[in-house]
């Protein structure tokens, strides 16, 4: 493959990950449900936009974001996707164990990837207040923000691509 050194200096490549073709599974946290259903709302209208078809995704809701890893790494592992994603919310002001929760899904959904090779995108909140989570969860310009259910659709179709086009020039 070998790189060219004079490309380097120009900005790095935008992504626009197509989602035709991809196989998606969702995991999603039921605990803040108000939140985790305008991620998961974000997350399919962004993957209908990249063209991932509707029969190739499939969802699976879990109780809170400590389970997440587990479902995460059974999905991972079964071949049926080419990414996961995971969608939860761990509000701080909540609870007095947001480190024994927040930590333990990151932690978990980076080892459900190394594990499995395959990307398991970490979509789930870690924040200070509701209001936080509600302007990382717009829908339909409700809040000035951002929704990250769909960027994590983004992160997983651009890292199937990575590791596709990898596979092949290897
Ligand atoms: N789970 C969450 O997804 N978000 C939270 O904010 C949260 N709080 O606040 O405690 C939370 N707790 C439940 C946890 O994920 C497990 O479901 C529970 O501990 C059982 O294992």
């Amino acid at each position: 493959m070998g790189v060219d050194f004079k490309a380097v200096d120009s900005a790095a490549p935008q992504a626009q990950p197509s989602g035709q073709g991809r196989r998606i599974g969702i995991v999603v946290a039921r605990w803040n449900d108000a939140i985790t259903t305008r991620l998961l709302r974000g997350a399919l209208a962004q993957l209908e936009l990249r063209g991932t078809a509707a029969d190739d995704v499939d969802v699976h809701w879990v109780p809170g974001a400590f389970e997440i890893p587990l479902m995460a790494k059974i999905m991972a592992g079964s071949g049926r996707y080419d990414a996961v994603i995971t969608i939860g919310c761990v509000i701080r002001g909540d609870t007095a164990h947001f480190e024994y929760v927040a930590g333990p899904a990151a932690e978990g959904v980076l080892q459900a990837q190394l594990a499995t090779d395959v990307p398991v995108i970490f979509g789930v909140l870690t924040v200070e207040t509701r209001h936080q989570a509600l302007v990382r969860s717009v829908i339909d310009g409700d809040y000035e923000g951002d929704n990250k259910g769909a960027e994590a659709v983004d992160t997983a179709l651009e890292m199937a691509q990575v590791l596709e086009d990898f596979a092949r020039a290897s």
